[in-house]
């Protein structure tokens, strides 16, 4: 019986401090304005993509590519600055298109794409901290004309 209880309070405790780290952070999609948001928690790690249009931003590339999907990582409330990783982004259609992640200095991470086709991709995100390697999958719906 006692051993039941030290576990009850064990896992209360656990509870308490991943509400605590959690607080004032929203995961999960959302739409800000002309910009994509999606926040995931992953290892500890609170991860932060927006998938913004190339378009909107002025910003032409040279290999056709329509859209940027920007991260950033923070653990322990602290941005991470060292990481490397790949983004894969699996269209519609089907067909795959892999990006590496660029590090643009102060935390923030970005591939480009092309994404013309309207309807769900899925973003698969595959990258390494000191601590070793996470992965980030979500859904971003496109629908543009
Ligand atoms: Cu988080």
């Amino acid at each position: 019986m006692k051993r039941f209880y030290v576990l009850i309070a064990l896992i209360s405790l656990t509870f308490a401090a991943g509400a605590g780290a959690m607080e004032g952070m929203d995961h999960g999609s959302t739409q800000k304005g002309e910009a994509f948001v999606h926040a995931a928690m992953v290892d500890g790690i609170h991860a932060e993509f927006q998938v913004m249009d190339l378009a909107d931003m002025n910003i032409t590339d040279p290999e056709g590519k329509t859209h940027h999907i920007m991260v950033s990582f923070l653990k322990n409330n602290e941005k991470i600055t060292k990481a490397a990783g790949k983004i894969k982004l699996i269209t519609p259609s089907g067909q795959e298109q892999i990006s590496d992640l660029k590090d643009f200095g102060s935390g923030v991470f970005a591939a480009n794409f092309k994404i013309d086709e309207n309807g769900k991709y899925g973003v698969i995100c595959l990258f390494k901290d000191e601590a070793g390697p996470h992965t980030v999958k979500f859904w971003y719906e496109h629908h543009k004309m």
